[in-house]
């Protein structure tokens, strides 16, 4: 497949300001016929191409008149027009088939619904257009079909007219006053509900909000509504951005390759994240919920009102939108916890990408396929990459750069330079080596040293960075790294004050007055840069920090680090002592002055995954090895602790309040380390807690430590939870999902069995994504030395590629990592990445991922 570069930008030949389209919608035959205002953008004599991707024009049109098949030219899937002045009405007539197109992008069936996904080049299966982010359209949609199948009829912008039809058919209008990319193009129709709502915006204007799904779902969509509310007072509130039109409508399906989609004024969700209950969704759905329906929301301004320029400038996006997303989740929750996920997320998925063969920077330079890029590394360190400026500029200064970026490029389709550049501006900062962010992957390291002088009292830090090399990009500059620290005095066990360290060289030295004795050291603190630090603490100091400093996310991270250094010392048959361990876990978890939600989040085992990637060579069998005894050790000896806080955090009744999600995830990690202490009792305390939970995030909770054992409760839970739930489709992908990700020696086989039970299928990707994903994810299962699991997730990789190469790439990049296994694991899993690479007739999506794996 070609490769795209950013270095081969050129502007658009011809601009489309006006764009007409007339729909008639039919699952097996939909016709549309497009009718295009193009102009000539500069003196050139290119013709007009309109990409396409399996179309067939029916017919073309130019200022009324038909073509003949001269007039007109196929090129790989593009309709190729010469024209002769510098501006006409171009228009083509297609037909398409819905019901049929099963890589959910363009428009498809989604169960009764019609329903588009276009971002990033799904126009092109809709109709021939100029497929590019930088020419930006009004659009007036006409819709007609069926009424009885088809009563509701959604596109961009505010309704402008309906009416019925012959046959039974009815029609609507709508038209978005706002230029947009076709990526943002939406329709839907289908037989739906609409809890309808409305919000007054900062200027006083009424704005109606509908979220759309069917009937029986209604009573599951309040907490989407208070989150679309919540969101659109925060933007205006904290960005000064208020919505733009009189109508916003989010629609809810079952089948979406993404979480949800930010199409102008007509959002369509995953319905994973729009619907929630307390019998059906955790605590982590719901704040998936709020999460999403923010990011969709804060996407109105961040890029819809400024769009972006070509894909390579996703971040421009994606990184800001999703800060934007954790900021708003903090401000409705805890700032603390909300940062330790934050981080959590970001290491166990970006450091991973920016460690291996698909490592990208954040504006990545190169592409075969475009949807290969929506990884971490655009979204999550992208977030990271503006957390930085944030930080270094202090909110007002950020707000004066935003509020520049919004108003100069207002309309406009921007670069992430242009991002830069107005941060510089209205920030009054030089970010000119800051930009190696956005040109450098990797994550950087940097060592930390603290050297102490008793005689002068002077303590020296000295830090060195090094970037590692990733594909294509051997040697790596030095990077600007804001690094929060604080030096604890351990005279009086506190700081004397938090300093932003500013590393901007290959090695550099701070020195800080007036210890009498060696401080200890508390740096990168709330993670203010994304980058891995290295420094040699003492157990004794980081049970001292764990228990002491005054940040939580260092907090945290001290705590993680002591478990870290047992763990890593165990594999490598360097035993620390557990001790420090155990009383540090006792300490934070009887400490009444902490979060509970806090406490769940510090004295939980860091993930095997996140263990390997401290290892140059993982060894899965070890990792769990080392992890299931410390968790079994932990649990015995504070099995006492574990009773109290498990009976006591039983609540009477359910609430959302923060106290109440706090004390259900302190309540499941007691559970969890109950249950390893191997007490006899432990199953049934579980199974009890399965059974009469009012809740999901209890009964899923409980399930799931159930589904690492081999107790007698494991069987009938399992079945329990089934038949329960068989008829709720996000339901049913949690017992999929707890079986794929169990701690248990038979996951592999189970997941090879649950690929053939009769309600997997690979045409949902959220059951895909709970079967297989979730499967990979779980190092010990995936890595099972037989190389059965290699083989299962590429058979899938192979077969979904046929129905949907977009999600069937995103499941390559666990079988690229072969380099950090041992040899055997390692050639199985390049063989399982050949295999899939012989495959005929693969996707450019797989080829991409499957070949840069391999090299
Ligand atoms: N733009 C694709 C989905 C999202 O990031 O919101
Ligand atoms: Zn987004």
């Amino acid at each position: 497949p070609a490769i795209i570069r950013r270095s081969d930008y050129r502007a658009p030949d011809w601009l489309v300001p006006d764009l007409a389209l007339d729909f008639d919608l039919d699952a097996a035959h939909t016709r549309v016929h497009a009718t295009l205002s193009v102009a000539r953008n500069g003196a050139h004599g290119r013709p007009l191409r309109l990409d396409g991707d399996g179309l067939v024009p029916l017919l073309v049109r130019v200022d009324g008149q038909e073509l003949t098949p001269e007039g007109w030219s196929m090129e790989g899937g593009a309709l190729i027009i010469p024209l002769t002045g510098d501006a006409h009405s171009v228009e083509t007539l297609v037909d398409i088939a819905p019901a049929s197109n099963s890589k959910l992008m363009g428009l498809y069936a989604s169960g009764g619904l019609l329903c588009t996904q276009c971002e990033a080049e799904g126009f092109r299966r809709i109709t021939f257009f100029p497929d590019r982010p930088d020419v930006l359209s009004r659009y007036h949609v006409r819709m007609t079909a069926d009424k009885a199948l088809y009563p509701v009829l959604l596109s961009n912008g505010d309704p402008v007219g309906q009416g019925e039809g012959a046959d039974g058919r009815h029609w609507a209008e709508w038209r978005d006053p706002f230029p947009k990319p076709c990526y943002l193009f939406a329709l839907v129709a289908g037989d739906l509900a609409c809890n309808a709502d409305s919000f007054v915006t900062m200027s006083g204007r009424e704005v109606r909000l509908g979220i759309w799904v069917c009937e029986a779902d209604l009573p599951r969509t309040a907490h989407a509504m208070k989150a679309l509310k919540d969101s659109m007072a925060w933007d205006e509130r904290v960005y000064g951005r208020e919505y733009d039109l009189d109508v916003f409508n989010i629609v809810a399906v079952a089948d979406f390759n993404f979480g949800a989609m930010e199409n102008k004024g007509l959002n369509i969700f995953n319905s994973r994240y729009i619907l929630a209950d307390p019998e059906t969704a955790t605590d982590m759905d719901y704040d998936g919920v709020e999460g999403v329906v923010a990011h969709e929301y804060f996407h109105n301004w961040s890029g819809n009102r400024v769009t972006c320029r070509d894909w390579f400038q996703l971040s421009l996006k994606e990184g800001f939108t999703v800060f934007r997303d954790q900021n708003f989740s903090a401000d409705m929750g805890s700032h603390a916890v909300k940062r330790i996920e934050d981080v959590r997320i970001l290491r166990a998925a970006q450091f991973q990408e920016d460690a291996g063969p698909l490592a990208h920077p954040i504006r990545p330079e190169s592409y075969m396929e475009i949807s290969n890029f929506y990884t971490s590394t655009v979204y999550n360190k992208g977030a990271e990459i503006i957390r930085m400026m944030a930080l270094m500029l202090g909110p007002e200064r950020f707000r004066a750069g935003a509020d520049l970026y919004f108003d100069r490029h207002d309309g406009q389709a921007a670069t992430c330079e242009d991002f830069v550049r107005a941060m510089e501006e209205g920030g009054a900062i030089d970010l000119t080596q800051f930009r190696r962010w956005y040109e450098q992957a990797g994550t950087p390291r940097v060592a930390a040293r603290l050297a102490h002088d008793p005689v002068t009292g002077a303590a020296t830090l000295t830090l060195a960075q090094a970037v590692p090399p990733t594909p294509g990009q051997p040697d790596k500059q030095p990077m600007v790294i804001p690094l929060r620290t604080a030096l604890f005095d351990p005279a009086t066990g506190s700081h004397s004050g938090e300093q932003l360290l500013m590393l901007t060289q290959a090695e550099q030295s701070f020195t800080f007055e007036g210890f009498a004795q060696s401080p200890l050291l508390s740096i990168n603190r709330g993670f203010s840069s994304p980058v891995i630090i290295e420094s040699e603490r003492s157990q004794a100091d980081l049970a001292f920090l764990s228990a002491h400093d005054d940040d939580p996310f260092a907090r945290y991270e001290a705590m993680q680090q002591l478990m870290v250094n047992v763990l890593v010392g165990t594999v490598a048959g360097q035993p620390v002592d557990e001790s420090t361990v155990i009383a540090a876990i006792r300490q934070t978890a009887t400490n009444p002055a902490l979060d509970p939600a806090f406490i769940a989040e510090a004295i939980r085992l860091p993930a095997e995954a996140y263990l390997g990637d401290q290892m140059a060579m993982v060894d899965p069998d070890a990792i769990h090895a080392a992890r299931d005894a410390l968790q079994q050790r932990i649990g015995v000896e504070l099995e006492p602790l574990w009773r109290d806080i498990h009976a006591r955090t039983q609540a009477n009744g359910f609430a959302l309040s923060p106290a109440a999600k706090g004390a259900r995830a302190l309540r499941n990690v007691a559970l969890t380390y109950l249950v390893a202490s191997g007490a006899e009792d432990g199953p049934a305390i579980a199974f009890t807690q399965f059974d009469r939970a009012d809740n999901m995030t209890e009964r899923q909770s409980a399930l799931a430590t159930l589904a690492s054992g081999r107790s007698n409760e494991r069987e009938a839970a399992l079945d329990i939870f089934y038949h329960r739930y068989s008829d709720d489709p996000l339901v049913l992908d949690k017992w999929f999902q707890t079986q794929a990700l169990a701690f248990h020696p038979d996951t592999v086989d189970l997941v090879e069995e649950l690929g053939r039970h009769k309600a997997f299928t690979l045409s949902n990707p959220n059951r895909v994504r709970a079967l297989y994903g979730a499967f990979a994810a779980n190092q010990w299962a995936f890595h099972h030395a037989s190389g059965k699991g290699y083989r299962l997730v590429a058979d899938c990789i192979m077969a979904l590629d046929r129905l949907n190469p977009q999600t069937a790439a995103r499941l390559a990049p666990p079988l690229g990592r072969w380099k950090r296994f041992d040899a055997s694991r390692a050639a199985m899993m390049r063989a399982e990445l050949e295999r899939i690479l012989a495959q005929p007739g693969l996707s450019k999506d797989v080829t991409e991922q499957a070949s840069k794996s391999l090299e």
